[in-house]
């Protein structure tokens, strides 16, 4: 009685982890990191169809071994009036059988095999007219910077955006937050270098537009992205990397072309000088603060210069993310804060570990009215 009472006690634990399964991917709704819900026109299309495929034929397989193994238990048990002494009916040298079960599963697995080696191949086959996108995974976010001359090397972080019904091939790479602060293509042949201070191991993951690429020191990891249906399209750095990968967190919004190449014009810009008011103290102080020396503001008025000169956006220092349109993304700081939020950006100034332990930008023990001054100006960068 006891037995059976633990018996059914098990069934249900393992019944409810059954059931605690069935809720992943409905619970984040249309932006689910759901795999299994690839967008129109992505590359995930395809690998859901080979799931499709071999999900079944894992599922039928397993049922059947997992069968013969209970029915083989149970028929050939030791029972109670069994001789000890003698051995079961020996079977061993059956030919028709041996051939059977080595022929079956060696078709199984051809059948198997041949689309997912198709598959594999074609997840790296990019139009000629893909859009270049080099992407830099640094500890814990990801940086954007459009590659082609159409784009004019426009640099963001963690929101990307991409045209729909146009495939971009992303270049990945992986840096050392306090390394390459102006970044130098040259230092990234396709090889390991050891010459660079090198990141750690990232793995980019946008379930409903692509598979998983590892990012890997040393290397450039190349990766197709594309679709044909705007929307947002959330993702998640899919490898261990440190204190601060849970909230290594990323987007992708897919517009239609206009839409794109206005926000691209719009980046291109560079962000205005404020003159007077609280702003333009928080102007002053990003300079004081030495925020200037990990992130880049396009035409921020640097000190020391002439009047109206400005330090080039390569020259500016890439330790934090590109601040020049901070307003225009819709989250920061790894996509864990709303950046329409003040008070999540005075959380941030305040002590970016508290809200992202791990997050490479230090404490500067600012006061609250250069937080007010700070924020301010912050406002201004649309
Ligand atoms: C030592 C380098 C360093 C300094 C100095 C620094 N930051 Fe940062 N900052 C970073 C890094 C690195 C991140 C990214 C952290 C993350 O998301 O994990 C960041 C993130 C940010 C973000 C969020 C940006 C986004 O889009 O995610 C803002 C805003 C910001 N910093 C503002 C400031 C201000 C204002 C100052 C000066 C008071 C400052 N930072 C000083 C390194 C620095
Ligand atoms: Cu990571």
């Amino acid at each position: 009685m006891r037995a059976h009472r633990r018996m059914s006690a098990w069934a249900t634990v393992v019944l409810l982890l059954l059931l605690g399964g069935c809720g992943i991917g409905d619970t984040g709704g249309d932006l689910a990191l759901n795999a299994l819900d690839p967008a129109p026109g992505s590359p995930a299309v395809e690998l859901d169809r080979l799931w499709d495929l071999v999900f079944p034929i894992a599922v039928g397989v397993f049922v059947l071994v997992q069968t013969l193994i209970l029915v083989a238990v149970f028929r050939f048990r030791r029972r109670k009036d069994d001789d000890d002494r003698q051995l079961p009916k020996q079977v061993a040298g059956n030919t028709r059988l041996e051939v059977l079960w080595t022929i079956i599963p060696a078709v199984v697995l051809v059948f198997v095999a041949i689309p997912t080696v198709q598959t594999i191949f074609s997840q790296n086959e990019v139009d000629d007219d893909a859009m270049n996108v080099r992407v830099i995974a640094k500890q814990y976010w990801f940086e954007f910077e459009y590659m082609d001359e159409a784009q004019g090397g426009v640099v963001t972080a963690t929101q990307l955006h991409i045209p729909t019904g146009r495939e971009v091939q992303l270049h990945m790479q992986s840096v050392a937050v306090n390394q390459a602060s102006s970044y130098d293509p040259a230092a990234f042949p396709d090889g390991p270098t050891g010459e660079v201070a090198q990141g750690v191991i990232h793995n980019f993951w946008v379930p409903r537009l692509a598979g998983k690429t590892y990012i890997v020191p040393g290397h450039t990891r190349t990766m197709k992205l594309s679709t044909t249906e705007a929307g947002l399209y959330l993702g998640q750095c899919a490898e261990f990397c440190g204190l601060g990968h849970p909230n290594m967190e990323f987007s992708v919004l897919a517009e239609d072309p206009a839409t794109f190449d206005e926000w691209i014009a719009a980046q291109a810009d560079p962000a205005e000088v404020v003159d007077e008011g609280l702003a333009a103290e928080g102007q002053q102080l990003f300079n004081d603060l030495t925020c200037v020396q990990c992130h880049a503001i396009e035409g921020y008025p640097a000190q020391g210069l002439p009047d109206g000169e400005v330090v080039p956006l390569d020259e500016q220092a890439r330790i934090g993310p590109n601040l020049t349109h901070f307003n225009t993304r819709d989250k920061f700081a790894g996509n864990i804060l709303e950046t329409e939020s003040d008070d999540d950006l005075r959380r941030w100034l305040e002590n970016p570990q508290r809200e992202k332990p791990g997050a490479q930008m230090p404490n500067l023990n600012l006061r609250p009215d250069q937080i007010d001054a700070l924020v301010a100006y912050m406002r201004t960068l649309d």
